[in-house]
């Protein structure tokens, strides 16, 4: 009832043939006569595309016309995955698709997996930008997305003698889902000097001269909502050589391979996604990176405000802008620049518009991930925006010093500028300073942020400056797309698909949790997820895996705080318990494929090294005659989005095993309940809010807890680090080079052994070893197992992104949905 028109739009299976045959035959000039799966892809994904563009214009004239206030979400990574099956299920004629595709010849899945994912992201972040934008299109949100058209998004990996490997992801070969908007060009100004002037009334004035220019040019993708006519918008940049300065007398005078060479190098702002999650590296072209999305985005949203002609006092009732993590800082000093230089507001009204319309989410705690840029590098890329950092700290030290005279220590510590050698300027600050609220994104992480690395931020601005929103993710891809059939059955049950845009309409699923018609079918899902990922993992690996057993999966970035190296050892350790057994023993122990998935960032020297003793113990361990099918290790290559839709939803158990007080959140345990999987997790990030919800009895939880982590580092440093008896059983395996060279491996030894064990692995290796056990035990009891799965999925709706995202509408954005016209 949403959508009554049909300008090219199809309504039934025949209609999107003849609509999908005529995209093949003139958009894409192809004869139907060679006509491939990826040709029968393209087709399909214009269909769609047709119809997600009369709604998105739709929606953009509404929004225009409605004047209300917009949010803009400003993150340099949006991994969104695969975008068909979403347009698809969105615009709500999936079936005419399939019956259509399967008169051509084709099945709907591998036409599906024919596209290529958008993985402009390291990880959970960047998921999480994705997740939301769906959110927000779903609730009617008046919303924009900002970010950049990198080139390349994260690296492919492959693994080559158990060794990971990049490789380029160039993905723009056939994008239908963005649109060019060669008429939005802005001029990016880098480097140059600032010159000072009085006017006549003596007030003076900063103009930024010189350097160079570089045009950004937007790219527009859609956003389509959940039933609803809502589609927003998401732009991203890419940089060009700017049209001003393309040296024509250059290239004329014979010199084109320079003017050329100039033109490349613009282009490589947005070539590149820098593969580092949680690590920051202070380079020059990732300052550039920043820099040129974030004035390119302000310079946007600005220009739209102006068209309202409304004053600038009414710019924060018009517009709030989210800054995901520190990436997007910069935005508030270009706003108060372009306030104060080029509009010419006094400071301190251009200060209390900016501060009431950033807000500053936090994703971590590790010192290693807090981003500083270096004041001599801001200086000569940035030299007027240093100028307005320093005047922010200025104002902002006299304001601590005026509440707390006499505290030069508190000043020091708050300095946005750290004094050390070279001065850094420390972007977690300013974005507290320059924002109304800061979030953490799981209830441990926020109060966290807020005793520890935020804590005199607190006591300056009190404690409601800060709040808590738990991450969440969006239920239409990661319980309907990821998971047909488990999202069908469900529908049945409950009546109706209602349950995807109001996740806690699953809580009626505790009504059937004793239906045996319904266990049963609820089980034989999870097999058949189970089975189609077994043939998967043959395809590319060549192991065979019993799906029958259960599978214990642990994918996500690999990174030593997610401790991936406690896991291998837990295996390692089942592999000699295996070992040790008499063949009658092994009759009736407990048999488990162990999988395991994730990148390392190129530079990530020790997580390579994890990478590698995963890969190695995997090839021991499925060579190895007695052990058989009770143990199978296998290293899934290049995990992205589309692959954790297959992975999830075959998972009997995953882990989330984190060192206490280090996950901010974790998004992917939602994913794993909410696919029928049950968790083995640490008391960190949202695994314990994941606890309190399902029930303690539904989890495996095990190790430190966050309050006593520095006491238990401290111990490890004075006394004697004593090792459980099984880890070291575990070490003397690896050093006597059972796996490969041992001192390919000695590295991770030694970090636990020698080291220190930062991350507590020796402490929690004993209770982890405890807690598989249980598992093991509660698996041979399926009945019991499958009622724990149902009721866990029955209480997830807490963790769809539609409440995260109403929370941040209500609390920080003060923002109010705009539905269309016909659902108003
Ligand atoms: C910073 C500077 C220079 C280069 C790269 C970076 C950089 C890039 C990506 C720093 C951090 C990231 C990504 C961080 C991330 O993904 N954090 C995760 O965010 C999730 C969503 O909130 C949480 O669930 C995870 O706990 C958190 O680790």
């Amino acid at each position: 009832a949403w959508r009554k028109h049909s300008a090219h739009g199809f309504e039934n299976k025949d209609e999107f043939e003849k609509e999908a045959v005529r995209h093949i035959e003139t958009t894409l000039a192809r004869s139907l006569f060679n006509c491939d799966e990826l040709a029968a892809y393209s087709g399909t994904a214009l269909a769609f595309r047709d119809r997600l563009v009369i709604d998105w214009n739709r929606t953009q004239q509404r929004q225009t016309f409605a004047d209300q206030k917009r949010v803009y979400y400003l993150s340099l990574e949006f991994l969104m995955g695969r975008t068909l099956d979403n347009a698809m299920l969105n615009v709500g004629l999936k079936d005419a698709a399939k019956d259509g595709l399967t008169d051509l010849g084709f099945r709907i899945e591998d036409i599906i997996s024919q596209e290529h994912d958008a993985a402009l992201g390291n990880g959970g972040l960047g998921r999480l930008a994705a997740c939301f934008l769906d959110s927000m299109a779903t609730l009617n949100y008046p919303a924009w997305g900002y970010g950049l058209r990198y080139r390349y998004g994260i690296f492919k990996q492959e693994i080559m003698d158990g060794y990971q490997v990049e490789i380029p992801d160039y993905w723009l070969d056939f994008n239908p889902w963005e649109f060019p908007r060669h008429d939005i060009t802005v001029d990016i100004q880098f480097y140059g000097y600032v010159r000072k002037y009085q006017d006549d009334d003596g007030k003076s004035h900063a103009v930024w001269e010189g350097g160079e220019i570089v045009d950004a040019v937007a790219y527009d993708v859609p956003i389509p909502g959940y039933k609803t006519g809502t589609t927003n918008n998401l732009r991203l940049w890419s940089s060009k050589a700017s049209r001003g300065e393309f040296d024509f007398q250059k290239f004329n005078s014979g010199e084109y391979e320079s003017s050329v060479a100039d033109q490349q190098r613009a282009e490589t702002i947005s070539a590149v996604l820098y593969p580092n999650d949680n690590l920051e590296r202070g380079k020059e072209l990732r300052l550039k990176q920043q820099s040129f999305w974030c004035s390119a985005s302000i310079y946007d949203i600005v220009r739209r405000f102006k068209k309202s002609k409304r004053s600038w006092s009414e710019f924060t009732d018009q517009v709030a802008i989210q800054l995901n993590d520190t990436h997007p800082t910069l935005a508030i000093v270009e706003l108060q620049r372009v306030l104060v230089d080029i509009e010419g507001l006094d400071w301190e009204d251009a200060w209390k518009i900016v501060t009431g319309t950033f807000s500053y989410t936090n994703h971590t705690v590790l010192p290693e991930a807090l981003e500083k840029w270096s004041v001599p590098l801001i200086q000569n890329l940035l030299p007027r925006h240093l100028q307005i950092i320093y005047e922010i700290n200025l104002q902002f030290l006299q304001m601590v010093e005026r509440r707390f005279p006499q505290d030069r220590e508190m000043l020091r510590r708050v300095s946005i500028i750290e004094e050390s050698q070279p001065k850094m300027v420390r972007m977690a600050y300013l974005a507290i300073v320059g924002s109304h609220k800061v979030n953490g994104v799981a209830e441990l992480h926020s109060d966290l942020i807020k005793t520890t690395i935020f804590k005199d931020f607190v006591t300056i601005y009190g404690p409601d400056k800060f709040t808590n929103v738990t991450n969440g993710v969006t239920p239409r891809r990661w319980l309907n797309q990821a998971n047909p059939r488990l999202s069908e059955i469900i529908k049945a049950k409950l009546g109706g698909d209602e349950f995807l845009s109001d996740l806690n309409l699953l809580n009626q699923l505790e009504n059937f949790v004793d239906d045996k018609a319904f266990r049963k079918e609820w089980a034989e899902i999870k097999y058949a997820n189970k089975v189609r990922l077994a043939q998967f993992i043959m395809a590319q690996t060549g192991v065979s895996v019993n799906p029958k057993v259960m599978f214990d999966i642990q994918v996500k970035r690999i990174h030593e705080y997610k401790r991936q190296q406690l896991n291998i050892f837990g295996v390692i350790h089942r592999y000699l318990t295996i070992k040790n057994m008499t063949p009658e023993e092994r009759k009736t122990y407990y048999p488990k494929v162990s999988i395991f998935g994730g990148k390392s960032a190129p530079g990530y020297w020790m997580a390579k090294n994890i990478i590698h003793l995963v890969n190695s113990v995997a090839q021991v361990v499925n060579n190895d005659k007695d052990v058989g099918n009770l143990l199978k290790v296998v290293f899934i290559e290049d995990y992205n989005v589309s692959k954790a839709e297959m992975l999830f939803p075959a998972a009997d158990i995953s882990q989330h095993i984190s060192c206490a007080g280090m996950e901010a959140s974790g998004t992917s345990q939602i994913k794993g309940v909410l696919n029928a999987g049950l968790l083995i997790g640490t008391c960190d990030g949202a695994n314990i809010e994941v606890a309190r919800e399902i029930g303690e009895d539904n989890i495996f939880l095990f190790g430190t807890l966050a309050e006593d982590v520095e006491d238990l580092r401290h111990a490890h440093s004075y006394s004697q680090h004593s090792i459980d008896g099984d880890l070291l059983k575990v070490f003397d395996a690896i050093n006597s080079g059972i796996f490969g060279d041992r001192n390919s491996f000695s590295a991770i030894v030694s970090a636990v052994a020698d080291h220190g064990d930062y991350y507590l692995v020796s402490d929690d290796f004993n209770s982890y070893i405890k807690t598989q056990a249980l598992i093991d035990e509660a698996y041979k009891n399926q009945e019991d197992w499958i009622t724990k799965c149902i009721t866990s999925v029955a209480r997830m709706g807490f963790f769809t992104s539609d409440r995260c995202i109403q929370e941040y509408a209500e609390s920080i954005w003060n923002i109010e949905p705009l539905p269309p016209a016909s659902k108003a």
